[in-house]
């Protein structure tokens, strides 16, 4: 019998600020799809807060991960999201090698830093080891942080024409993945720019009004969007698209009913759309 599709989610679980785990299992689950959490870290709330309990779960993952090895679980897709060390690295491209299956796509969220800026446990070794996981992705979601970082260039001091973003996507792309979605460009007063590259293919950029400042989470609720998408047949331009409007329409809310800016995005609001034109 057809089972449902199952994505394996690796990242941390953080009870409250909506962000990672939390925000991706009920997206991709409104999508019809089976999310199999695989906690790097356990967090009270975000590190945006200003208190929270952090439990780094580095040291328990890989008999957390034995269990599926033993059970011979399969994965359609693999999300990677948030990672703490050159450890939780290897255990990543661990669980890949061992649990990839032909058809079956590697997502990853290089979530190392913003605005230019790489967060403090983004060490050059940490820098070296990300590059290493590159290799496993079939689709990347960085913001351009993420990518000058990714293809060793500095954070330009203007916005970067779409032919420069080609160029350094295509840098990225030989190390492995065949798209790529460079997020949140910040493009002028009103607008944020999507740059998407694909292998082999044009460019393509999907503009979304920009809704008040920035908001702890967002990328989680895109990169789940997308990998929802695009395991349910979309094209990525599509799942990009969908993943961008989504992310807009909650934030939009937020803004309305004016939720702090490290509360997350609402999406529980708007979650049932999600499901209405899958199959
Ligand atoms: O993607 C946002 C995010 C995820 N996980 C943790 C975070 C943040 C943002 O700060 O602190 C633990």
């Amino acid at each position: 019998m057809k089972r449902q599709k199952r994505i394996a989610l690796i990242n941390d679980i953080t009870g409250f600020g909506r962000c990672s785990i939390a925000s991706m299992a009920p997206i991709v689950s409104a999508m019809k799809i089976q999310a199999v959490p695989i906690p790097t870290a356990i967090l009270s709330t975000h590190t945006q807060f200003p208190v929270y309990y952090f439990d780094d779960y580095t040291p328990r993952m890989s008999d957390y991960i034995q269990t599926y090895k033993d059970l011979n679980l399969e994965f359609d897709a693999i999300a990677t999201g948030f990672l703490g060390s050159q450890e939780q690295v290897d255990i990543v491209i661990d669980f890949i090698r061992y649990f990839k299956k032909e058809n079956a796509f590697v997502l990853v969220d290089p979530v190392m830093g913003d605005h230019g800026k790489l967060y403090a446990t983004y060490t050059p070794q940490m820098c070296h080891k990300m590059k290493e996981l590159v290799q496993y992705a079939d689709l990347m979601t960085p913001n351009l942080t993420e990518l000058v970082t990714l293809v060793d260039q500095p954070y330009p001091d203007h916005l970067p024409s779409f032919d420069e973003l080609n160029q350094m996507c295509e840098t990225l792309a030989k190390q492995g993945p065949k798209h790529i979605v460079v997020t949140g460009i910040p493009f002028n007063d009103k607008q944020i720019l999507n740059f998407i590259y694909n292998q082999d293919e044009d460019y393509q950029i999907v503009m979304v009004d920009r809704i008040g400042q920035d908001r702890c989470g967002t990328g989680d609720v895109i990169s789940a969007v997308i990998a929802g998408c695009y395991l349910n047949g979309y094209h990525f331009y599509e799942s990009v698209k969908k993943a961008t409007e989504f992310a807009s329409k909650c934030i939009a809310y937020c803004e309305k009913m004016q939720v702090p800016h490290y509360y997350g995005l609402c999406f529980e609001e708007y979650l049932w759309e999600l499901g209405v034109d899958e199959s």
